[in-house]
């Protein structure tokens, strides 16, 4: 697909100097997915990040299930940038996992053309919120399921099921960890994004 002709903006002949569409996409998902990890695998630029160590004093309140040896969690948000092709530029803004950052949502969210809710198989039911959030907002999203080692796998229609996902949603598989992996999925949500604005704006003008 060639992003840079799909808004229907003629650029052909346009000057070097032209800028690139920048977009912003959220990294989106429950604590400990691996949204940090992502941003950070993709990014072209050092990503900058706000961890803040998790605490003895904190495990009684974030659930370390499956990710017992994690020491960090993003207390604000992620920010990366990565370009797609030498026109769309995405700047990557991962949101902090846990329910007690939920005020930090509205202002990151704020003119995203679209979000990523990373999954992990083992504790499908912490996207919820993430999923609840985007479809309440109108924000074209895609579910990636990132595959943690020994983690069970799921038919990709099962993990639709058990999110009551409207069947228009794509679900993909990932490994957060592969910078392949991650633009892979950058480039479904910008492609689900991208027919999701035209199918809104097809409607509205007809
Ligand atoms: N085995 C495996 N480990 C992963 C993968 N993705 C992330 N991890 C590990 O899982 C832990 C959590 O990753 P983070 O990227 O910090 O997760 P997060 O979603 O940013 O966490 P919060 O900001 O606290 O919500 C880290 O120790 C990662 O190294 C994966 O695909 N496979
Ligand atoms: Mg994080």
């Amino acid at each position: 697909m060639d992003y840079a002709h799909s808004d229907g903006v003629d650029r052909t002949g346009t000057s070097p100097d032209r800028m690139p569409t920048a977009v912003k996409i959220l990294i989106a998902g429950g604590f400990g997915v691996g949204k940090t990890t992502l941003v950070g695998a993709v990014s072209e630029t050092r990503p900058l990040r706000t961890e803040e160590v998790l605490t003895e004093e904190g495990h009684s309140v974030d659930d370390l299930s499956g990710v017992e040896t994690k020491t960090t969690t993003t207390v604000a948000m992620d920010f990366g940038r990565i370009s797609i092709t030498d026109d769309l530029v995405l700047y990557l803004f991962g949101t902090p996992g846990q329910d007690r950052f939920w005020f930090v949502w509205d202002e990151l969210a704020l003119g995203a053309l679209g979000a990523v809710v990373l999954a992990d198989t083992r504790r499908l039911a912490d996207c919820f919120p993430s999923v609840d959030y985007f479809e309440k907002h109108g924000t074209p999203f895609v579910v990636a399921v990132n595959c943690f080692d020994g983690a069970r796998r799921y038919e990709l229609d099962e993990v639709t099921q058990a999110l009551s996902l409207d069947p228009g949603v794509p679900v993909v598989l990932c490994d957060a960890r592969s910078r392949k992996s991650g633009k892979e999925v950058l480039i479904a949500v910008v492609e689900h994004a991208m027919r999701s604005h035209r199918a809104v704006t097809a409607a509205s003008a007809g």
